[in-house]
């Protein structure tokens, strides 16, 4: 549900109520499958990642699908979507194929990232995702070129901006702001609020908790939105991307989602109770998905045991894809590194 927090007429007339009924068969069983297909490949790789098959870091987005896929179904061909190193769900949403991110966690050549970016840096530009980043709210303004680019270029496309309610607290937030309402870019600022920052709660970051209330300094229409609905997230992304692709500028949602799993692989998770990931659990998107779909009678019995097992096999396949190809080759250190191809120490590689 998308409840008004702030600002403009506009932002008031437009804001809807959730309905449920609104979404098809065929958008329906996208999300099942999407939302099932990252939360088994992301339980696949916890159990690879312990079992040391790969390095890195690992942040699961596990909890959060909801976001990712209602953001995809109401996105557009060309538009760009950027986020931070919780990233695996937003270009498999996007339809990125498992086997190139699983070899990319491996550091294998065939990688989305040619084995170079690991779990924090997924890309894939062809299908409008521009990362992936490891640095907390750097994409923040990154997302604000991104949208500039359209804006420039005179297209009727917008940019995705997802970040943490950590990254949120980033000084950068606020000229993105700036800059991003007084030249009204297309872009959809999106907090995934689920409550911490490593271990740090929204409370203890802050005494305005209702992070929504972070765009009306800037007049920026803002909404806090429930993340573990992705008809929800659908209709809150379709609403603000309309608004950007008329030339109205930009918008903040608040969508409040939860991490099921630690901050990363290492995480005691001493600061919330079993209860509370609990409580959460008991509205997982997944799980209402296929209530929908069961309610209805969109599939049959048969066919949701079809897809559960395509699933699973796509994961085990994305997962010998990665196993089985090579890691870059030495001289892959220098490709993708430089634009200057003569520059005068690296040139003999780059012939
Ligand atoms: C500039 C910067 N500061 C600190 C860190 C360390 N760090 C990594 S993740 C994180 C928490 C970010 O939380 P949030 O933005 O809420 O995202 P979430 O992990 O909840 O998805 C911090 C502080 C970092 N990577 N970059
Ligand atoms: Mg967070």
């Amino acid at each position: 549900m998308a409840s008004k927090t702030a600002t403009t007429k506009k932002a008031t007339k437009s804001t809807r109520k959730t309905a449920g009924t609104k979404f098809s068969k065929e958008t329906y069983v996208k999300w099942y499958k999407d939302m099932l297909l990252i939360r088994k490949f992301e339980e696949k790789i916890s159990q690879l990642y312990i079992q040391q098959k790969f390095g890195g870091f690992l942040h699961v987005y596990i909890g959060q699908e909801a976001i990712a896929v209602g953001t995809a179904s109401a996105a557009i061909e060309g538009d760009k979507h950027i986020t931070a190193y919780r990233d695996h769900g937003h270009p498999m949403a996007l339809g990125t194929d498992p086997r190139v991110l699983a070899a990319e966690l491996y550091g294998k050549i065939t990688g989305c990232s040619k084995g170079k970016g690991g779990s924090m840096h997924f890309f894939d530009t062809e299908k409008g995702f521009y990362g992936g980043h490891g640095i907390v709210g750097a994409q923040i303004p990154m997302g604000a070129g991104l949208a500039f680019a359209e804006k420039y270029k005179g297209t009727n496309n917008v940019a995705f901006c997802s970040f943490g309610d950590g990254a949120a607290r980033q000084g950068a937030l606020h000229e993105t702001f700036n800059m991003a309402m007084t030249w009204k870019l297309p872009c959809i600022f999106i907090i995934e609020n689920n409550n911490y920052a490593m271990g740090t709660s929204v409370e203890r970051t802050t005494n305005v908790t209702d992070m929504s209330k972070m765009g009306l300094s800037y007049e920026m229409p803002s909404f806090v939105v429930d993340g573990m609905r992705p008809e929800s997230v659908h209709e809150a992304i379709e609403e603000a991307a309309a608004r950007a692709r008329r030339g109205d500028g930009p918008t903040l949602l608040d969508i409040r989602t939860y991490r099921y799993k630690g901050h990363s692989m290492s995480d005691p998770q001493k600061y919330r109770t079993k209860d509370e990931v609990a409580e959460w659990q008991a509205k997982d998107p997944i799980e209402h998905v296929l209530g929908v779909i069961k309610k209805n009678k969109f599939l049959t019995a048969k066919q949701i045991t079809e897809i559960q097992n395509w699933v699973k096999n796509e994961v085990a396949e994305s997962i010998k894809f990665a196993e089985d190809s090579p890691l870059p080759e030495p001289e892959e250190l220098y490709k993708d590194v430089y634009e200057q191809a003569d520059y005068p120490y690296i040139k003999e590689y780059l012939a």
